[in-house]
């Protein structure tokens, strides 16, 4: 990587299936289990709150019981040896709600799609960290609005930090993609965005996702191996 500088790296859930965290659209996946509109829309909120609490709180609770793998490891390592100066950059991006980026070691992750332990107030927009469960939806302590929400974002709703990450794939000479299906947009165009200002793109995922043609080169293998491999 000696000419490389400057890397956006953006993960998805294949990232942390290895360890024990489902992903979306697998065999098995969430989206097999919940329907997209009860479940992770602002229009599912409004209408069954209770519902959409609970699949959060489940969730969330489930992250006890689960640690960071080696691919989560093996970015912490390369964030630490990343040259700290002037010409590098590496901006690492991440559509997961869990926190094994952080337990991993990772100083700097950016969750474009929110946070588990997160609670969003839908009227104020203040965050809270958010360790329980939400289903009792206590009301928010800056403007008394009734009851928080998940801090996660949902179909129809911005990604978070938008203009941070685009400007960042503007300035990438690397461009990776780790363990995403690259069904959902914004995240998904990110590669063309990437390549169209003259970064080397790298695919990294168990099998070829739906945009594996955009990338110059991609792995298919497991992320607890591709990824320590990769950054050796
Ligand atoms: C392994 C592995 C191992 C397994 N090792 N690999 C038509 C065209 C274009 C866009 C749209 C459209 N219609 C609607 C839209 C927009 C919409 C969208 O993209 N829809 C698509 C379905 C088409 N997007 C949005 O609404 C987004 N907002 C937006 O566009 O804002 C702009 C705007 C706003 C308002 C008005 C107008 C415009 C928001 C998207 C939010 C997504 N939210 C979710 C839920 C978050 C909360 C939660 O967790 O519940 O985010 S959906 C879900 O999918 C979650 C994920 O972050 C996201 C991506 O999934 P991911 O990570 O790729 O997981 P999988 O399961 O899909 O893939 C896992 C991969 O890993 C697989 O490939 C496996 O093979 C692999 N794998 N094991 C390596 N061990
Ligand atoms: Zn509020």
């Amino acid at each position: 990587m000696a000419d490389i500088r400057s890397i956006v790296i953006l993960t998805g859930a294949g990232i942390s299936a290895e360890s024990g965290i489902d992903t979306f659209r697998d065999a098995g996946g969430l989206w097999e289990k919940h329907r997209i509109e009860d479940v992770a829309t602002p229009e599912a909120f409004a209408r069954n709150p209770a519902l959409v609490q609970g699949f959060y709180d489940a969730r969330r609770a489930a992250l006890d019981s689960v640690e960071p793998n080696a691919a989560h490891k093996a970015l912490a390592r390369l964030e630490r040896e990343w040259p700290d100066d002037e010409a590098h950059s590496l901006l690492i991006v991440t559509q997961n709600v869990d926190d094994l980026h952080e337990r991993g070691g990772l100083q700097n992750v950016l969750h474009m799609h929110g946070e588990l332990r997160s609670a969003l107030c839908g009227a104020c927009g203040v965050r809270t960290r958010w360790e329980g469960a939400l289903s009792d939806a206590p009301p928010c302590t800056s403007c008394g609005a009734p009851a928080l929400r998940p801090d996660v974002v949902w179909f129809g709703e911005m990604p978070y930090q938008m203009p941070r990450i685009y400007e960042a794939l503007a300035r990438a000479d690397l461009f990776v993609s780790i363990g995403t299906s690259g069904a959902v947009y914004p995240a998904a165009g990110f590669v063309q965005e990437a390549a169209a200002y003259g970064a080397r793109t790298l695919e990294l995922n168990l099998e070829r996702s739906e945009g594996s043609h955009w990338f110059d080169e991609s792995r298919q293998g497991r992320a607890g191996a591709l990824v320590p491999e990769w950054v050796e």
